[in-house]
Order: C-alpha cells, then structure tokens, then sequence
C-alpha cells in the first residue's frame, strides 16, 4: 500500500463550483448523480476524481458522455482531454449501502440509510476531489418512500418520494451527510444571541423517543456557552442530530446533521449511567462545537486533523470543566490521558500530533491527535495567558473563516495577536513521545529555594531527533503549615536543564510543581511520603493534591508488587482522612480512593525498567483493595448510606459525584462481605448506575448468576443496555476465565459481529482486562487475534482500531512478547488483510 507524505502536499489544482447530488435510494442498488463545474486554477493539470466500491453508469464533460477508466481507486482525465477553461463534471453511479459493511460511504443500519464520509467516505459515494481543502456548496436531492429525507443545510423542498436540500456554507465532502428512514423526531428549539429561530431535532428509531431529552438539553447547553466564551453562533435554520446504531465513532460533525452512534445519544435513567450521561453531554458539546473549529475552518490536509480535533476537545473540555467543576474534570481528563495517550505515546504505535505520513488515515484518530492535541492548546493558553488566547481566537475566527488551514495558520494567529515566539513551542507538534521532566530542590540558609527542572525525551519509532521543548511548569511553594508562600508561577522550560531561584524565604518551603498539570509529561519528582501526605492534606491547587495521593498509593502499590511491603500506616490514616473530609466534594474523594489500575502499573513498572507480571499485579491491587477495605471498614456502611441521593435520578454534578462514591464505597464492602451488600444494593437500585455498580461488585465476589439472568430477562431486547451486560462479564471476570467468558459470549445469539458497539463491548472489555487479556497461557491473544481477522473482513477500521490491544507488547516478557509476535505475524500473513489493519499490525511489529 502506497504511504502519503506530508511533504508531498500540493494544492487542487482546479476551483469548484456548486455541487448538485441526486441519490435515488435502493437497499443494493442506489444510484447517485453528480454534477459540478471545475474550473483550472491556472496552467493545465489532470484531473484526478477519487472513487471507491462505484459501479460507473456514465460519466460525462460539458454534457458529452467521456470514456473514464477508474483504476486503483480513482479516475484521472489528462488534460490535454480536458476543455481549456471550466467545464461541467457529471457522473452517475451505483452504490451498494445494504452490502457495506465498513460503515464507511452510504450504508444501511436497521434499514435506515446513513453516511458516515470523514476521512475519507465520500469517495464510497461518488467521484469526488475527496480532499479537506476542496470545499463548496451543495445541493442534494434524495429519492425514496422512506418517511424522513435529510441532508446537509436548510431544506429547500419536499413532496411526495423526495426531499431537496441546500447547504449555503462551503464544506469539504467529508462533512456531507444523508440520512433516510422510519424515523421520529424529539423537537426543540434555540433562539441564537442574534435572533435567529433554530430548529432542533434529535431523530431516532421509533421507540427511543424518551431517551433524547439529555442529548437535547446537552445541544442546548452547548450552543450558548459557545455564544458565551468564543462568541460563536450556530449558522443554519436548522440543526439535526440522527442516532444510529451502527456506527465505528463515537458521532460526526457533518455540517447541520450530526450523526451519532446510538450510545452517544440515548440515555434514560433506568438504561443509561452516570457516566453515559456525562459521555453524551460531551461528545454532543463536541461535534456542536466542531461547526466552528472543523466546520466553517476545516483543515488543509489529514496530517493537520488535530488542528479540528485537538481544539474542539480542548473546547469540549472547557465546557464540561465550566457545567460540572474544573478540578474534578481535570483529574479525569489527566488520567484519560496517561491510560490512553501515554500508552501509545510509549509504545511502537507513538506519533507526533502532527504525523508526516500514514498509509490509512483512519489509524490516526488517535488519543495523541485528540487528547495530547487539547493538551498542546491548553499548554499554549497558559504561556499567552486568557487575553492572549481570546485575541487569537478571534483572530482566527475572523481572518480563517471559511479556509482549510494548517498547523502553520494557528500558531501565526498567536504569534500575532500575542507578540510570543512560538518556534520552539512548534516543536510538540511534530516530536513524538511523552517528555519526561525531573524535578530537583536546593535550599540554602540565606533563604533560597532553587528548583531545576530537567527535560529529556524518549526515542520514538519515527527515529525524529528531539531537541528540548517549550514546557510550562506551572509552581507553587507552601509554607509548612500549609498556607501558600505567594500565588502560583508558570516556570517556562525552553532549554534541556534550567534553574529557578526563589528568594527571601524564611523557611524550606514545601514544591508543589506541575499544578493543574499544566503540561503533558512524566514528573519525577523525588518527595518524601511525608511530604505527599502534607500535599495531599494542605495543596491549594486541587489537582496536586489528588496528585499527591495518586503517586503515594502509586508507590505503596509498587513496592507490594515488587518487595512484597505492606501499605504504611501513613497511607491507610491518609485515605482515611480524605474519606472523612467533608469539605471535598465527594467526586473529588472517589477520584482519591481510587487505585491506579493494572494497566497504569504495569506502565509505571516498565517505565522503571522492570518487567511486569500481570497476575502478580492483580492479585497485589487485590490485597491493597482488601487491606484498605479493612481500615476504612467502620466508615462504609454510613457512607453508602449518606452518599445515596435522595429523590428521582438526576445526572447533575452533585448526585452524579455521591453515586461515585458510594460506588466506590460498595467496592470496597464487597471486598469484605463476599457480595452481601452489593446484594441488597442490586435489589434497591433504581437507576442504571446503581445497577452497573452492584452487578461489577456481584461477579467479582463470583455471586452473580441470579442478577445477571434477570438483567438480561429484562434487557434483552435492548440494544445499549444488553452492551453493558456483554461488556461488564467480560471486564469483571477472574484473570483466569475472561477469555473464557469472552468466547462464550461470541456464541450468544445476540452477539453481533457486524455491530461495533457489540465487538467492542467483548473485546474492548476483554483487552481492558488486564490479566485476563495477558494470561500467561496466550489464550486472550489468540482469541482476540481470531477475531480481528473476522471482523477486518467486514470493518477494517473497527479492526484496526480494536488490534491496539497489543500496542503494549515490548512491556512484557520475553514469552507473552513471543506469543504476541506470533499473533500479529498471523495476522500479517492473512490473505486479503485489509490496509486498516495491515498498518497497524507492521507498525507493531516494528
Ligand atoms: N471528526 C470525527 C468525530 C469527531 O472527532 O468529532
Ligand atoms: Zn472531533
């Protein structure tokens, strides 16, 4: 397969006009009719139309049939066969939605039809400069008896068997969509700061009415903070969002008619938990918020994606930190970030933000374009300050609008509107591999406290030389009675060691460095227990304090799995402290009495050079569990009991933070009661929530039989809620029998391999498992391996997108990194592999 560069960009060399689309709707046969004038931006060039799965009827130039031949994905017509001025391209095709299984292009899902067109789908559609910097306007006409027609922009006209759309803002094709079906409408409306009447409407299969209110008071939310903090405006008559079960995203931005996977959208307190609520009011604030920040600016070319996607979660971030508390959102973003992006960022799948070539885009919506991307806008926003930034995004609100832009562009908007030198900043971008930052204290009696500040970056498959980077380092110096010496700096990191003297002090004053985690790096910091405990008790800054807390139980956890030491007395009084503090919000308490997971121990142990053992690992955060179980035992049964909120479910930030903790607290009990109380939980649940809580607790005590058969007596005939009863046997099962429970569950008539949320509910759940997936026999690989190879027959960027579950392969020893080998090797040698996942299993392979 052929490897794009980004040097090897070059402008389209023709200017588009208009584009008019006729699609005549049929299951295996639907024709599509496209029609555009081209005219040369200058010189004479070929033109090259990409073209994918089409059965071309006829293709014609100002109106005469033509001879094209599309070969290896696309039509070229050499100019000298070309007019010399503009002319009109039509085409007609013959598309198979029933028969496309990718998901990608038009499809059929339930018997509706849908599109899904980012990165690069359009081309399923028809011939098309199907490239991010083509953007015009489009006017779409939809043929078919289905009840409901939509397309992008505001309708123009309907009658009987069809539906016109038109879209007045110039878009690339991979923000076109079509959606046709038995489909009913959950109304609103939203009256922009300007005036204009906006109609809302979330469409679903008939059925899900009753679970659209959050998506649509989510929808509401979001357009006004954008009017509010960017001084955004939503820009058509009319804003759709459909929801659709089969889907390999999460949701897509299409201009004016966001599509969304079904489990981004439904939600009801009895099917959806809290942390399904909180997905959707996200992932709804992020495809809104992509209208101006993908939409109205789009990016140059796929090597620019996190220019879209790395702001628009900075944004999404922003606004779930502004409903919900920033603290409480960072912590959960930061530990998003260090399981998912450091991961990758570590292993041999580790590209920079902004890669300079890939075989198959779709392998590249990753957590470091997305999350190290917000990360990198973050970083910028705190070296230019809040004025800074709202300058620069004015700035590129107003000199960008309507342009394809790139990396360049954005970072030029800040140099301007702040007067800061950004050159070396540009370095995150396109260096690879997370920075590891060491910390060292000096203090000398004439009271001065120097701090020094060390950088170093890993060495990344790419081979890329680093060179030092641009970190802010955001510090604080406490008193040691806890009050803060003066307000936090933001120290500025620009060469590889540098030293910050800190004067006039009376006393060693206590770091607290790297507050709100102002940059995405490794901390080494080496600090006493004793001086963790004193900031987990006094930091003003919240997140060093939970950070505090994390490392202590880090290390606690890391010498009983290395030395076999048990927790200190410290760290037992600590918890106990926190669980009893209530003046912290109680989702700020669970995030603290949360231990790091396996996964996030086996990183920290690889990172220190030793080889982790999975079910060594397991069974020591086991013991930890059951051991602080045992200390916090008198305070569990009355925390379960206060933490309950009273009255009808309530996603809101308050309840949603009790349920955390009080979850958390079941967890713990069951760890001492053999299931007892999650028992009686189970019975008393009235919220999907609870539910989830009591059934996790039910089979780790191996006591679930019962409340899983009634679970899906009650649930089998839905589709979302029964993803949960497949996910959590799997994620909750014993090390030794999750690979067990997930090929059975493959057997279940209600496992779907063409469905991804299903796929990914067993074997997400399965590769989560941490010492299940790495059991020592080879079980889980194999497993995992043998259905990769099925699915990538029918959804090669579900595949690819699943097979990272072997990204972590050089951790492990030598005979888990032999048997992993051999999966991907077999896997690689499959005939007919898809580029998807081909790409990934040679990049892993190294
Ligand atoms: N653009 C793909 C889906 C998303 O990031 O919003
Ligand atoms: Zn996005």
């Amino acid at each position: 397969p052929q490897t794009i560069h980004l040097a090897d960009y070059r402008p389209f060399p023709f200017t588009l006009g208009e584009v008019q689309l006729t699609f005549r709707l049929a299951p295996a046969a639907t024709r599509v009719l496209s029609r555009f004038t081209l005219a040369p931006k200058g010189g004479r060039e070929d033109l090259v139309l990409f073209g994918a799965h089409l059965r071309l009827i006829r293709a014609a130039v100002n109106g005469a049939e033509i001879r094209a031949e599309p070969k290896d994905g696309q039509i070229r017509i050499a100019a000298a066969d070309l007019p010399e001025g503009p002319f009109t391209w039509e085409a007609e095709v013959e598309i198979d939605p029933a028969g496309n299984t990718a998901l990608e292009g038009l499809y059929m899902s339930n018997g509706m039809y849908c599109t899904q067109c980012e990165a690069e789908g359009f081309r399923r559609i028809t011939f098309y400069p199907d490239r991010p910097d083509v953007m015009t306007t489009f006017r779409v006409r939809i043929e078919s008896d289905l009840p409901v027609l939509l397309s992008n922009g505001n309708p123009v006209a309907e009658g009987p068997g069809f539906a016109e759309w038109h879209d007045p803002w110039p878009k690339p094709s991979y923000l076109f969509a079509l959606v046709a079906g038995d489909l009913r409408a959950h109304p609103g409306q939203f009256t922009t700061r300007s005036g204009r009447e906006v109609a809302l409407n979330i469409w679903v299969r008939p059925g899900d009415e009753d679970r659209c209110d959050w998506a649509l008071t989510s929808l509401k939310a979001s357009m006004r903070w954008d009017e509010e903090v960017y001084g955004r405006e939503y820009d058509l008559d009319i804003f759709n969002i459909v929801a659709v079960d089969d889907f390999n995203m999460g949701a897509m931005e299409n201009k004016g008619l966001n599509i969304f996977n079904s489990r981004a959208v439904l939600a009801r307190a009895d099917t959806a938990t809290d942390a399904d609520f909180m997905r959707i009011e996200a992932i709804i604030a992020h495809e809104y918020f992509h209208n101006w920040t993908g939409n109205r600016i789009t990016c140059r070319d796929w090597f620019q994606l996190c220019l879209k996607e790395g702001l628009t979660v900075f944004r999404d971030q922003q606004f779930t930190g502004d409903l919900r508390g920033a603290a409480v959102k960072r912590i959960e973003d930061a530990l998003t970030l260090r399981d998912r992006q450091f991961r990758e960022d570590t292993g041999p799948l580790a590209h920079p933000v902004r890669p300079s070539s890939f075989v198959e885009i779709n392998n590249f919506y990753t957590a470091t374009v997305y999350e190290k991307g917000a990360e990198l806008i973050g970083m910028l926003k705190r070296l230019v300050g809040d004025a800074g930034y709202k300058a620069a995004l004015d700035l590129y609100f107003t000199r960008h609008d309507g342009q394809a832009c790139t990396l360049e562009d954005w970072l030029k908007v800040f140099e301007e509107a702040t007067g800061r030198d950004l050159t070396q900043f540009a370095r995150w971008y396109s260096q690879a591999g997370t920075p590891r930052l060491e910390v060292s204290e000096a203090w000398d009696e004439a009271g001065v406290f120097t701090l020094t500040l060390r950088q170093s970056q890993p060495e990344t498959p790419d081979g890329v030389e680093k060179l030092p980077l641009h970190i802010p380092v955001v510090t604080g110096l406490l008193n040691p009675n806890g009050d803060e010496l003066a307000p936090s700096v933001t120290l500025e990191l620009t060469e590889t060691e540098q030293s910050f003297r800190f004067e006039g002090l009376s006393t060693r004053p206590i770091a607290s460095v790297l507050r709100d985690f102002s940059a995405p790096v490794i901390l080494s910091h080496r600090q006493s227990d004793a001086t963790r405990a004193f900031l987990l008790a006094h930091d003003s800054d919240p997140f060093n304090r939970w950070e505090a807390g994390r490392t202590l139980s880090r290390e606690v956890l890391a010498r009983l799995i290395s030395e076999g030491t048990p927790p200190s007395a410290d760290w037992l009084a600590a918890m106990a402290a926190l669980l009893r503090d209530e003046s912290l919000e109680p989702a700020f308490r669970a995030l603290c009495l949360r231990l790091p997971g396996e996964d996030d121990m086996a990183a920290t142990l690889a990172g220190s050079g030793l080889v982790p053992d999975p079910h060594h690992i397991h069974r020591a955060r086991r013991s930890l569990q059951t051991t602080l179980a045992r200390h916090l035992a008198p305070q569990l049964p009355g925390l379960i009991r206060a933490m309950t909120p009273q009255g009808p479910y309530s996603p809101d930030p308050t309840s949603t933070g009790q349920r955390s903790l009080k979850n958390m607290a079941l967890a713990l009990q069951t760890r001492l009661d053999g299931g007892a109380a999650a028992q009686s939980a189970w019975q008393a649940a009235d919220n999907m929530t609870d539910q989830m809580a009591a059934l996790a607790c039910l089979i780790e005590a191996g006591c679930a039989g019962t409340a899983l058969r009634a679970f899906e007596a009650r649930y089998g005939g839905d589709r979302l809620v029964m993803d949960k009863w497949f996910m959590t046997q799997v994620l909750c099962a014993p090390p030794e029998t999750a690979a067990d429970v997930a090929e059975a569950l493959t057997a279940h008539p209600k496992f779907d391999l063409k469905n991804p949320n299903r796929f990914r509910a067993v074997f997400g759940a399965l590769s989560a498992n941490h010492a299940g997936f790495h059991r020592a026999d080879g079980t889980g690989y194999r497993l995992l391996a043998d259905w990769l190879l099925r699915l990538d027959a029918l959804n090669p960027q579900t595949a690819a997108r699943m097979s990272t579950a072997f990204e972590t392969l050089p951790r492990y020893d030598a005979d888990r990194q032999a048997m992993m080998r051999e999966e991907l090797q077999r896997l690689k040698a499959a005939p007919r592999l898809s580029r998807d996942l081909g790409e990934m299993v040679s990049r892993m392979l190294g």
